[in-house]
């Protein structure tokens, strides 16, 4: 009887829920109750504030509810006290932060209790890696929604109509800086054109108090300047700087800053003019100082040698401690290498004393199946801004080293390379929304649980809206959240494991296939390559064993980091498994704490990794008749590349070590399904 009322429940909704295109995001609730709104201010943001109340509102009909503006000393920034009649702040933005806390509450049925709620850094900024052509380099959601190339300059209506959903997606996370252009940065956005464009994205975003920022290329004052040099320290160059931030700031009162990657591949830097990193960013730094701006410089660099990829951030800016003036914010990435699946946290956060440090995570998965695999990114990120870095002792987490609580800086920020690009749903694969919101949630509050993140956003993103509910009486909340909720979270927290399971385990890293990461390449090391862009160098197989040796007998990476963690990480022994690999280059027959040996541990995670995604395959189409056909059926086929993908990944990888560990896969382990050879050739850049 209770299966077959339970069934009867399943049809109805799924006959009965509305097609989406994914297009609303997180933002979905619409038709709500009337609600009076008490707000004497007036602003372009207060409108925005007041009319998000009237159109999400679900709390008691014709209820009253106060926006005010009230200096309290326990509101910091824009941050808001939130009550279940009205929300006070401090500025008109904070109010606007606040109505969508409560409308999120709401949605969720989270308490609305009285708090307060600060962000816990200034900047959250996301960081758009768009082309001026419109390409965006590592997107991977169609084209870029701010640049449509030179001969498209011109705004139109469409362009404004997305940049305001855009703005608003944006302001309802907590987000409110973007870098509108890619890193690899073209001196051209500099020019008067470009920048006139830039003024009208401004225009659009100010009222969801979204900044705006550029990239921008070191060699702008030669390049679009006509000067002979863009040497750092040169008058003629400082000049050229200071009036091109008085040009920017005339068109763009607000503008928040530069973003600058000099001397990384290729781009160009103060190293070229023979100065340090300090001098380039402090010229730039200086230009915009008077105007508030903020320059962040990216520790993202290589040096000249190929001593170890994992130590030449911290090599490179340790010794400028102190050097940089103070509206520089040093940019540096989550871990030591390059966004992979799974890093220890990178040895600069905690470091420096006198220098601010601001995160760098990747929303975007160039390393994490793009948008094609189901990775939810909350559960790294949580486990880095946890990590602790020991810097002033116990608990001195990387959330506390960057967010200002260890040390006081002027400046705290956090940036998340954007996933944001023209396709209908924004990001390219239903489940990337969900990293786009964890990182504006963690951004504003860095204490919280992946756990919480995926359960708000599984609540907004699917849950059946008022109006369906109303019209169809449809499902129950306690069986859409047993049949739905439950397992769609799981699924979504243990996804980033299963990634770095079927891709690298046990602290394996860039082990991809070349220009794309996205396929398997350990075997990838033409001659003539910097050997620290080719997989062999990572992984360091050989007969002997596997892993790169970054103890004191090796390239004592350990020592950059503070005691008791370069203890723990030189040890064998106390080395968490997670990163065995990343510090330790270990015998084949070396035997883990599960008691098997290195190799068969190596394959029983490929095989784990790919298990899991299969069982992401059986809780998706049982979720079936909770979610609409549209996006069932997207993710369903995505699921399904990233099982072939999963499986590709096992069997090119244990094929390779294979022939380096002479040891047989496991019996009870599903034997691979491809030839190693064709693996090889058939590059999976060309499969996909
Ligand atoms: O991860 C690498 C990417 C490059 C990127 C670079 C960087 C923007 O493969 O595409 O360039 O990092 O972060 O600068």
């Amino acid at each position: 009887m209770k299966v077959t009322f339970t069934l009867l429940i399943f049809l109805f909704a799924a006959l009965t829920l509305n097609a989406e295109n994914g297009h609303d995001l997180w933002l979905r609730a619409k038709h709500t109750a009337p609600v009076n709104v008490v707000c004497s201010g007036k602003s372009p943001t207060l409108e925005i504030a007041k009319q998000e109340l009237h159109q999400g509102w679900q709390g008691k009909a014709n209820a009253t509810f106060v926006l005010k503006k009230k200096h309290d000393k326990l509101i910091k920034g824009d941050g808001y006290r939130l009550s279940p009649d009205g929300i006070e702040a401090n500025t008109d933005l904070g109010l606007l932060y606040g109505v969508y806390d409560l409308l999120r509450r709401q949605q969720t049925g989270e308490p609305i209790t009285e708090q307060v709620e600060n962000p816990s850094y200034e900047r959250r900024i996301l960081d758009h890696w768009d082309n001026l052509d419109g390409t965006i380099e590592r997107g991977y959601a169609g084209r870029s929604i701010f640049w449509h190339g030179k001969d498209s300059l011109a705004v139109t209506e469409k362009d404004k109509k997305l940049w305001q959903e855009y703005a608003r997606a944006d302001a309802s996370i907590g987000i409110n800086g973007a870098v509108l252009d890619n890193v690899n940065a073209s001196p051209l956005v500099l020019t008067t054109e470009y920048l006139k464009r830039v003024q009208a994205i401004a225009e659009v975003l100010r009222p969801y108090g979204i900044k705006t920022y550029l990239s921008v290329n070191f060699a702008s004052p030669s390049v679009i300047g006509g000067l002979k040099t863009s040497d750092p320290l040169d008058p003629q160059v400082k000049e050229w700087w200071k009036n091109k931030a008085k040009e920017i700031y005339k068109l763009i009162p607000d503008f928040g800053g530069f973003l600058v990657k000099a001397n990384s591949e290729g781009q160009p830097g103060p190293q070229n003019f023979g100065r340090t990193h300090a001098d380039g960013a402090n010229t730039i730094a200086d230009a915009v100082k008077p105007y508030g701006g903020i320059v962040m410089w990216r520790a993202f660099v290589y040096s000249a040698n190929d001593e170890d990829r994992a130590k030449q951030a911290y090599n490179e800016f340790m010794p400028l401690d102190g050097k940089f003036h103070d509206n520089v914010i040093i940019q540096v990435k989550n871990g030591p290498v390059d966004f992979q699946p799974r890093e220890p946290f990178s040895p600069l956060f905690g470091a420096m004393k006198k220098t601010p440090v601001m995160p760098e995570l990747q929303v975007t998965q160039e390393y994490l199946g793009q948008a094609v695999h189901l990775v939810f990114l909350a559960p790294m990120w949580e486990e880095f801004l946890k990590s602790d870095t020991y810097q002033e002792g116990k608990g001195s987490t990387v959330a506390r080293c960057t967010d200002g609580s260890i040390f006081q800086q002027t400046h705290t920020a956090i940036a998340g390379v954007a996933n944001v690009g023209l396709d209908t749903n924004w990001c390219g694969h239903p489940f990337a929304q969900a990293n786009w919101y964890a990182f504006g949630r963690l951004a504003w509050n860095n204490q919280l649980s992946s756990d919480q993140i995926a359960d708000e956003w599984v609540k907004l993103t699917f849950k059946p809206t008022p109006a369906e509910d109303r019209t169809h009486s449809t499902v129950l909340p306690i069986v859409w959240n047993i049949n739905f909720l439950k397992p769609v979270k799981r699924m979504m927290l243990e996804s980033r494991e299963a990634a770095v399971n079927y891709m690298m385990p046990l602290g394996l890293h860039h082990i991809f296939a070349p220009e794309n990461h996205y396929g398997p390449g350990p075997w990838w090391a033409p001659k003539g390559v910097r050997k620290d862009w080719t997989p062999p160098y990572y992984h360091q197989a050989d007969t002997l064993g596997i892993g790169f040796d970054r103890t004191e007998n090796g390239s004592n990476a350990v020592s950059q980091y503070h005691e008791p963690l370069r203890s723990l990480f030189n040890d064998v022994n106390t080395c968490p498994e997670i990163y065995l690999l990343w510090f330790h280059h270990l015998p084949w027959n070396y035997q883990t704490q599960s008691g098997l040996t290195l190799w068969d541990d190596l394959c029983y995670h490929y095989q784990e990794g790919l298990d899991q995604v299969r069982s992401f395959q059986k809780t998706w189409d049982k979720a079936k008749p909770y979610v609409d056909k549209e996006r069932f059926s997207v993710v369903q086929k995505k699921l399904r590349k990233q099982c072939i993908n999963a499986q590709v990944w096992k069997d090119a990888c244990l094929l390779y070590f294979q022939q380096f560990s002479r040891m047989p896969i496991p019996y009870n382990i599903e034997r691979p399904v491809h030839n190693l050879k064709d693996l090889i050739e058939n590059d999976m850049k060309r499969k996909r």
